[in-house]
């Protein structure tokens, strides 16, 4: 998809493709907050001794996460030892990156399959109805694959508060790896293991302020492909999930610091269906500008995909073990697929009104 002019107003709204089908539209405010979705403390994650018929911190902390990745696939964690002053940086920096004149963010321009670099609406190939965002995305690990030439080198020291982040949340992801490589009752490594050599790579999602929110989505809906996803959002809030297959949202409450941890589809397949993969969409609004850094700890593409345990009397949720790289590409085939035939079937139904008889249109 070429850039689209960055031009984020009423008649680039209308004009540009972004007006989505009534059905995709959001159904809740940006900023109607829910609580459903939980919000566990890190602390003492690693204390493991329990005393007298009292669980460790560590015991207790698992059930909780557990139970959220059996529910949603999502929650949010506070006090995970995250310097909170690395994550101002790394907001900060990002928003000054967005708001730099768009031949800089240009030079980055990632259209054409470039791996990396900046990008209007999305990356992926094919989309129907455009996302109202501007993205920059790079990839992190393995350290081997970093080039440089794709990740921003504006502002200043953005490139070294990035280098930093991503370090700390590579940490971070394989700490919360471990806590449900446990409670599938597996070593502590099997996660990150069947990873092989963990990929990760970082999404900056600027979603612009717009004129009619209730007709777009900044993000559409979807499950990530990866293992977990680490996300930082800004105070404005905009994430929204689902766990009914969209007819009900939710939105999630931004907390200062926190990250929300979501399962992806690779998270889903190893724990044979036990833990979610987390359906979720970003919405914007008319009053300010949105910010979101979205971590992806994906296993390495030939990385074979398979549920890691699959307990006594259940079948495994898939039919024959394939690598990552086939498990991504199915998936976006398989979206694509269902965008286009959704255009096709409305195009149809408009068709079909312009040739109602006569009599019909009046009746
Ligand atoms: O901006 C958000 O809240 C969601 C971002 C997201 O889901 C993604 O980048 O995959
Ligand atoms: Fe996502």
């Amino acid at each position: 998809m070429a850039p689209t002019s960055m031009k984020w107003d009423q008649n680039s709204l209308l004009e540009n493709g972004f007006v989505r089908d009534e059905d995709e539209r959001p159904k809740v405010p940006y900023n109607k907050f829910s609580n459903e979705i939980p919000v566990i403390s890190l602390e003492g994650i690693d204390d493991v001794e329990g005393s007298d018929g009292v669980k460790s911190r560590r015991a207790e902390i698992c059930d909780k996460i557990v139970k959220a990745c059996e529910d949603w696939g999502i929650f949010q964690i506070v006090d995970h030892g995250v310097d909170a002053r690395l994550l101002s940086e790394m907001t900060r920096l990002a928003k000054e990156f967005f708001q730099l004149p768009a031949e800089e963010k240009l030079r980055f321009d990632m259209t054409g399959g470039k791996k990396g670099g900046f990008i209007v609406s999305s990356h992926l190939q094919g989309e129907t109805v455009k996302d109202w965002r501007e993205l920059v995305t790079y990839f992190s690990y393995p350290i081997r694959a970093r080039d440089y030439s794709r990740w921003p080198d504006k502002p200043n020291e953005w490139r070294s508060v990035t280098q930093e982040y991503s370090e700390v949340l590579m940490g971070l992801a394989c700490k919360i790896l471990e806590v449900l490589s446990e409670a599938m009752g597996l070593e502590k490594e099997a996660l990150t293991k069947a990873c092989v050599d963990m990929d990760q790579k970082v999404v900056v999602n600027y979603y612009p302020k717009c004129p009619q929110p209730e007709l777009i989505l900044g993000l559409k809906r979807h499950t990530d492909p990866g293992t977990i996803t680490l996300l930082l959002q800004d105070q404005v809030g905009g994430l929204q999930a689902t766990r009914d297959g969209g007819k009900s949202w939710i939105t999630v409450e931004p907390i200062e610091g926190a990250f929300v941890v979501n399962l992806g589809d690779h998270g889903h397949y190893l724990s044979n269906g036990r833990f979610k993969n987390a359906d979720h969409q970003a919405v914007v609004n008319s009053k300010s500008s949105r910010l979101s850094i979205a971590t992806f700890q994906n296993p390495a593409p030939d990385a074979i995909v398979y549920p890691l345990k699959v307990n006594e009397g259940d079948k495994s949720i898939m039919e024959e073990p394939i690598t990552f790289m086939e498990m991504y590409k199915k998936k976006m085939s398989r979206d694509l697929e269902l965008a286009r035939a959704k255009k096709l079937a409305n195009e149809k139904e408009q068709d079909l009104e312009k040739v109602k008889p006569v009599e019909n249109i009046f009746a």
